[in-house]
């Protein structure tokens, strides 16, 4: 009675059950417990295979069960179908429940951050990790639509969180694009604040955008679209509107928009959703002056995409007369556009300038939201859903930043899983044996050092005068950190990985997996026009003291770090908790469950290392009070209610189940027990005793672990 799984409540049962009949549920029983999986992968008698993981995984999956714990992390599954698992009623199942006590769901790990901080005064944090298209911002909104439900409310707590919730679609309709991993895909990492005051409620919030995918504005690659408010705005957008603006409602005219030829996408409704958006932005709190300067811009850059330059070589002039008038009255000066470029610099500097107005115009908008949520010093749980490890046939450096956050974010997972574990067992007395895993610190350095990381190298390239260019910066690479284990070149690969390497990459070779990434640069743009501009909220994004060399701005990639070293230090002030999300096939399709995707998946996201650090020395825990309570009745001695010291009921109970020394702990104030099987043991007992007491009434699966 070994692989089997969680166990069955018994509640409120017909009166009289006969033999036959306890005998057809306790089958019944034991083929839903197979059928199911363990809901707690430290549960699984073969923990260490991946095999027996992942099968589990598909086991659950096949039954719609998408959520299983390793321990108190949440692994979820993408059924690329809605469930019926997050009504009302499900939200008030978790309500104040022990996590342990019902299913695995997003709700109970909702419910026990906000439970640790309101009775441990701590603040806490969720950190949501996985590839694009997993489910992390599902998952991110299913919280917060959890505490907007079940925190208590006054009329003020209610603006909040109607403007905590609607800066959702705010935020996605500019920060996220349909991608070939995603008709949603989120180009922005994203980490929010949600304030509680001593009642509970929420009432305040604070959002951290990380790191746009702003190449995306400028160009797309083949099916995949570019961010959403330009087809939203050009499809919803009234006729008055796009009259104002200049624009056609055709995204097939802006060049912007052509690039990955797929205006049109059959999940998506560009134009109900501008109505939403729209919504949004007013219960956020922007004014119809606020929306219009806001939609400028987002027109000014259509308008810009479609400048043309002609002329002769090394002096590119404007030949689009249409363009200018709409860009000049909405955010430039036509004579300030002027400058002696060739043909390939006039366009990237058109384009440069595109993505640094959006990508300034996004943080600004942000901000915007951010000045509408209020934010006191109280407690806080904050939510983390950040792109998850990528790898593409071309890696630039907006991948190499991506990888980077998240080898950083597994750094922590693993250092404060390890810590927290071993806190626990220093807590409860038990002594805590060290156990091996791999620290990805190694690849972190690489990256990060000061004076001898990439980054610093980079900079280094950058701010230096002359002959500075993506050779001289791959050169110096393989100077300072070519002899690196996780650093490899073309020049320094051997014969068969120089094959799939180009001369213009260098290879970093993640704890996920290898990456080559290009080095091929962007030139560094001062945009100056920009600080001339009248519209007003591009006179905040752009301010004039930049255009100085005193404040001269940090590299993308030193920007990048130092905000990542500020998040790391916002994390691990706070309680974590994880969910990891995985994508169950490629092709959005519910039911399938591939499995070689999945493998990978587990491997990157550190799952099985994980599990091992988990189980390194008890498969289950549980306080006294919560063991006793269940098993209390198949001991003679601690039924119905022990009277003495709960530690001492316990090890009364355990006596009498027969549990050897080397089975279990008793610490201060939980019970430890080493391996599952003894466990399920216990549980076949509660099981065979409920029913031959012939007191069943109804069959109800319920999860417990
Ligand atoms: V990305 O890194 O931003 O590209 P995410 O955020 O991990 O990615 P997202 O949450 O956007 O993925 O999920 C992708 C799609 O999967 C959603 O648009 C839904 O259609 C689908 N999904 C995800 N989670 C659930 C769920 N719990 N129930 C039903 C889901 N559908
Ligand atoms: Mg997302």
């Amino acid at each position: 009675m070994t692989d089997k799984v969680s166990h069955l409540v018994l509640s409120v049962l017909p009166q009289v059950v006969s033999t036959d009949g306890v005998r057809a549920m306790m089958e019944s029983a034991l083929t839903a417990r197979d059928r199911v999986g363990v809901q707690d992968f430290v549960l699984l008698e073969n923990f260490t295979s991946e095999a027996a993981f992942i099968e589990n995984l598909r086991k659950r999956f096949k039954e719609n069960l998408i959520y299983t714990y390793i321990g108190s992390v949440l692994v979820s599954v993408n059924p690329y179908k809605e469930l019926e698992i997050y009504t009302k009623n499900h939200m008030e199942r978790y309500r104040g429940v022990n996590f342990y006590e019902v299913s695995p769901h997003i709700y109970a790990v909702a419910d026990n951050s906000y439970r640790s901080m309101r009775s441990e005064r701590k603040d806490q944090c969720i950190l949501i990790s996985g590839e694009s298209g997993a489910g992390k911002t599902e998952a991110s909104k299913k919280i917060l639509q959890y505490y907007a439900v079940t925190c208590p409310a006054s009329e003020q707590v209610q603006t909040v969180k109607d403007r905590l919730l609607q800066s959702n679609p705010v935020l996605e309709a500019f920060g996220n694009a349909k991608t070939l991993r995603n008709d949603n895909s989120s180009r922005f990492g994203k980490y929010m604040d949600i304030q509680f005051d001593f009642k509970g409620a929420p009432v305040g919030g604070h959002i951290i955008n990380y790191l746009l995918e702003k190449s995306r504005v400028v160009h797309q690659n083949h099916g995949e679209r570019n961010f959403h408010i330009f087809y939203q705005l050009i499809e919803g957008g009234e006729e008055d509107l796009l009259r104002r603006l200049g624009l056609e409602r055709n995204p097939q005219q802006y060049q912007y928009l052509v690039k990955g030829n797929c205006p049109k996408v059959s999940s998506i409704n560009d134009r109900s959703d501008w109505k939403v958006v729209r919504k949004a932005l007013s219960v956020i709190g922007f004014n119809e002056d606020d929306v219009e300067e806001l939609l400028n811009i987002i027109a000014s850059v259509l308008h810009l995409g479609n400048v043309q330059y002609g002329g002769e070589e090394g002096n590119a002039c404007i030949t689009s007369d249409t363009q200018i008038k709409y860009l000049a009255r909405v955010s430039l000066r036509p004579q300030a556009l002027m400058s002696p470029l060739n043909l390939e610099q006039a366009s990237s500097a058109r384009d440069a300038l595109s993505k640094a107005v959006y990508g300034r115009t996004f943080t600004w908008l942000v901000n915007k939201i951010n000045t509408s949520l209020t934010y006191k010093n109280f407690s806080v749980i904050g939510l983390l859903d950040i792109y998850g490890f990528e790898v593409f046939q071309h890696n630039s450096f907006e991948q190499f930043c991506i990888n980077y956050c998240n080898e950083k974010l597994q750094q922590l997972f693993i250092e404060l899983t390890l810590k927290s574990e071993q806190e626990e067992y220093e807590a409860e007395g038990i002594t805590w044996e060290p156990v091996q895993y791999f620290n990805n610190k190694i690849i972190c350095d690489l990256v990060e050092e000061k004076f001898k990381g990439i980054i610093s190298i980079l900079d280094e390239e950058c701010l230096r005068p002359g002959d500075a260019s993506d050779i001289t910066f791959l050169e110096k690479l393989e100077d300072i950190v070519g002899g690196h284990p996780h650093f490899v070149t073309h020049k320094l690969a051997d014969a068969k990985t120089r094959k799939v390497m180009g001369r213009d990459e260098f290879r970093l070779q993640h704890y996920a997996g290898e990456v080559n990434y290009n080095v091929n640069g962007e030139c560094a743009f001062v945009p100056t026009v920009m600080c001339m501009s009248e519209n007003k909220i591009l006179t905040q994004c752009f301010d004039r003291e930049e255009l100085s060399d005193k404040k001269r701005p940090d590299t993308v990639t030193t920007q990048f770090k130092a905000s990542l070293a500020k998040l790391m230090e916002i994390l691990m002030s706070k309680e974590p908790s994880y969910v990891r999300c995985i994508k169950p096939n490629d092709s959005k399709q519910a039911g399938r469950f591939d499995e070689v995707l999945i493998r990978h998946q587990v491997k990157y996201l550190g799952l099985m290392e994980n599990l091992r650090v988990r189980r390194a020395g008890f498969a289950y825990r549980r306080r006294y009070e919560v063991f006793l309570q269940r098993y209390k009745s198949l001991c003679p001695d601690t039924w119905p209610n022990w009277q003495g010291k709960l530690s001492e009921g316990v090890a009364v109970l355990v006596k009498h189940l027969g549990y050897k020394p080397e089975e279990y702990k008793l610490g201060r104030s939980k019970i430890f027990i080493r391996f599952p099987k003894t466990l399920f043991a216990t549980e076949d007992a509660l099981e065979t005793r409920k029913h031959s007491l012939g007191r069943l009434r109804s069959l109800q699966v319920f999860a417990v672990f």
